[in-house]
C-alpha cells in the first residue's frame, strides 16, 4: 500500500485565500488515474493538506495544533473550507475515473489531553479492500481539554502509514525535495541533524510547521518516505526514486 499526500501548496494557491490550483489538481488526478489503472493490485490512500483553505481560516481564528478553540463557528469555518477543498480533489479524481471517496477526520478522530491522536481506520481500510481510493484531509479535531485543534495532513499520513501497514509514503510538495544551502535536492535524510541548519519555516501562512515538521514526522516512520514535486508524481507512483528519500 502507498500513502500519498498532495501538499496544500500543490492543490491550492497558498498566497491567495480559498483559491484552488485547478491545473495542478487535474495534473495530479491524471497521474493517479494512470497508476490506479496500471497497478490495480496496489492499494492507495490519499491525503491532502490545507493550503489557502484550511490555513487561511486557522490563522484567522488563531487555531493551531496546540492552541484550540471552543467557538463552534470558527471550528466549522475551518472544517467547511477543508470540505470544499476535499470535494474539489475528489471531484477531479472522479473525473479521471478514479474511485475516490471522501473521509473527513473531524467526524471520527480525537486528540487526548496529552496530544495523542486516535483515528479509527476501519472505514478507510474497508474502502481500500473494496477497491476505492479514500481521500482524507488536514482538518480540525476535537481535543480533550482544548476544544478543537488543527490536525495536519502530515500527522494523518503517519497515522495511516502505521495503522494500515503501508509499504511506502509519498509527499507531493511545491518543491522538488528538501533543498540544501545551494538549492540542490538532498537525496537522502537519515537523521534530522543532517538537515537542521537548512530547514527554515514555511513562508506562507502555515500553522502546522512547514518542511521541518514534515521531515521530523517522516523520520519517525518505519517505512521509507519521499518528498518530491508534482512533476515527479507519476515516476514516484511507478516506483522510481525521486526527490528526497527519508528513511
Ligand atoms: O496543510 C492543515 O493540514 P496541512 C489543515 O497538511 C488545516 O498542515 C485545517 C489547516
Amino acid at each position: 500500500m502507498t500513502v500519498l499526500k498532495l501538499g496544500g501548496s500543490i492543490v491550492t494557491d497558498k498566497d491567495s485565500p480559498e483559491t484552488l490550483a485547478k491545473h495542478a489538481i487535474a495534473h495530479a488526478a491524471m497521474a493517479i488515474a494512470g497508476y490506479v489503472e496500471a497497478e490495480a493490485d496496489n492499494d492507495l490512500v490519499l491525503v491532502h493538506g490545507g493550503g489557502s483553505f484550511g490555513h487561511f481560516h486557522a490563522s484567522e481564528h488563531d487555531v493551531t495544533p496546540t492552541e484550540g478553540s471552543r467557538d463552534g463557528a470558527a471550528v466549522l469555518a475551518i472544517h467547511e473550507a477543508m470540505q470544499e477543498l476535499n470535494e474539489a480533489v475528489v471531484g477531479a479524481l472522479a473525473d479521471e475515473k478514479v474511485p475516490a471517496l471522501p473521509v473527513h477526520p473531524l467526524s471520527a478522530a480525537r486528540r487526548s489531553a496529552e496530544g495523542d491522536l486516535s483515528l479509527p481506520l476501519e472505514t478507510t481500510a474497508t474502502m481500500v479492500e473494496e477497491g476505492f481510493v479514500p481521500v482524507l484531509h488536514g482538518d480540525v479535531v476535537v481535543h480533550e481539554g482544548a476544544g478543537a485543534t488543527i490536525l495536519s495532513g502530515d500527522e494523518l499520513v503517519v497515522e495511516l502509514a502505521r495503522g494500515l501497514d503501508a509499504d511506502r509514503v509519498g509527499l507531493c510538495s511545491a518543491v522538488p525535495g528538501v533543498l540544501d544551502e545551494a538549492g540542490s535536492v538532498v537525496r537522502r535524510i537519515q537523521a534530522f541533524e543532517d538537515v537542521e541548519s537548512v530547514l527554515g519555516a514555511s513562508e506562507s501562512t502555515d500553522v502546522t510547521g512547514g518542511m521541518a515538521a514534515k521531515v521530523q514526522e517522516l523520520l519517525d516512520l518505519e517505512m521509507p518516505a519521499s518528498i518530491f514535486a508534482v512533476d515527479d508524481l507519476g515516476p514516484f507512483l511507478a516506483g522510481d526514486a525521486v526527490g528526497t528519500r527519508i528513511d
